[in-house]
């Protein structure tokens, strides 16, 4: 039997909710909302739904109402690979491992500025859902996914309430698309969407390998359209089989190169070469340090060219990161391409990717997820910060002018290879 005194109290309790209720209806609903946003939406590194860098996500390619300035997005799909399998696991092993990066303590200290808190609305746009059975289909489907993404105005032109702040970030309208692989072959249908908005591209390519084969260089007595089709072919085939061709003649860089190649002598090496390609070789940076691989890269590629950047995981060492498709021992340390890709902050980059994570061969401790992440980190903040470069080249033609948000960017400290900032 229940007391008197705790009836009393269980039905001035049951009153109260629904005074309460009644009472907090429309009137207080904003203060509530700010109240419990206040409360319960700042995550732990730990908590929360796993998007890239606790960023929001929204299905963006259904959802035209979300603008942005910069999708993230999954490719999963490990279909064309000549070695291990797994790449498709992918976008998930990077998010998970990018649980650290949050846009409150977001800021990159190598490079004074922090991407999550600045101009640039970056999101996670989730994943494409590849298919897995046939290949021709899957590239057409990537294609079209990321031409849909860079088909939409970006969030600070959208933003623009008149027509001479729009001219202003006329040049930003475009957004900005970083893809998580996903194998190599992913590149290519960035290359053909990024081709129908900026024309021929030069491509920055880290990777231990070339990509660049010609697919008879396969060892097979088989032949078929679809064999074309693999994770080191696939600039052979945007150099190739497309006219013109998608990448800009004579411009493009591989960088961390250590592979064997084909045969007994250079003829990979000679028909790359023909393709346009500049060849930088992993051992390079002992002989010439992080420096002089920075500066091999600007004088290919300069600092207007629009440049599409591929980053194939296994540029770094397998002893640091082995979770990959086509693992070659002696690459790069994390902390060595953290210093180059922080010394390429002035490249125009318009699109990138980070492919050949395969978290099945990682291990317990994520490392080779961990790079990846921290390597789109890195990619995000030369995105962003040069948008607020470009920003500040056009105060200085129209003084007193400010669209975006240019307070939040820290003087960066010099480093030997940071020398835009000296040019600006
Ligand atoms: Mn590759």
């Amino acid at each position: 039997m229940v007391p008197t005194a705790l009836l009393t109290l269980l039905l001035q309790a049951s009153c109260w909710k629904f005074v309460n209720g009644h009472a907090t209806h429309g009137q207080d609903d904003a203060a509530r909302i700010e109240e419990l946003t206040r409360k319960w939406t700042t995550d732990w590194p730990y908590s929360g739904i796993s998007t890239f860098a606790h960023l929001p996500h929204t299905r963006c390619l259904v959802d035209l109402d979300t603008k942005y300035d910069i999708a993230i997005i999954g490719a999963p799909f490990d279909t064309a690979v000549s070695y291990r399998p797994g790449a498709r696991f992918g976008p998930r092993a990077i998010r998970a491992a990018s649980a650290r990066q949050t846009s409150f303590r977001g800021f990159n200290h190598r490079a004074g500025f922090n991407p999550y808190e600045n101009w640039a609305k970056i999101i996670d746009c989730g994943d494409i859902p590849v298919v897995p059975f046939d290949n021709a289909l899957a590239i057409e489907q990537m294609t079209e996914a990321l031409d849909e993404l860079l088909s939409r105005d970006s969030n600070i032109y959208h933003s623009a309430a008149t027509d001479s702040a729009r001219s202003l970030v006329q040049d930003k309208r475009i957004p900005k698309i970083v893809t998580l692989g996903g194998d190599h072959t992913v590149a290519l249908a960035a290359l053909r969407a990024l081709n129908k908005y900026h024309g021929q591209l030069a491509v920055l390519h880290f990777d231990a390998h070339l990509d660049t084969w010609n697919p008879i260089k396969y060892p097979s007595a088989w032949s078929s359209d679809q064999l074309k089709l693999n994770h080191g072919s696939m600039f052979w085939l945007a150099q190739t089989a497309y006219d013109p061709p998608l990448i800009f003649p004579n411009a493009s860089v591989h960088a961390g190169l250590r592979t064997r190649l084909s045969g007994v002598d250079f003829d990979d090496y000679n028909d790359d070469t023909r393709q346009g390609w500049h060849r930088i070789e992993a051992d390079d940076i002992d002989d010439i340090g992080v420096k002089g691989v920075v500066d091999a890269i600007l004088n290919n590629l300069g600092r207007e060219m629009p440049v599409y950047l591929s980053v194939d995981i296994d540029v770094i060492d397998p002893g640091i990161a082995p979770g990959t498709g086509t693992p070659e021992p002696g690459g790069w340390t994390t902390r060595e391409m953290i210093r180059i890709l922080r010394g390429l902050e002035g490249l125009n980059v318009v699109g990138a990717d980070i492919v050949e994570v395969a978290p099945a061969y990682d291990g317990p401790g994520e490392q080779t997820a961990l790079a990846a992440a921290q390597i789109v980190y890195e990619i995000l903040t030369s995105m962003v910060k040069q948008g607020v470069r470009e920003e500040r080249v056009k105060m200085r033609g129209a003084r007193g002018m400010r669209h975006l948000n240019v307070g939040k960017d820290a003087s960066p400290a010099p480093t030997a290879e940071n020398t835009i900032e000296d040019e600006l």
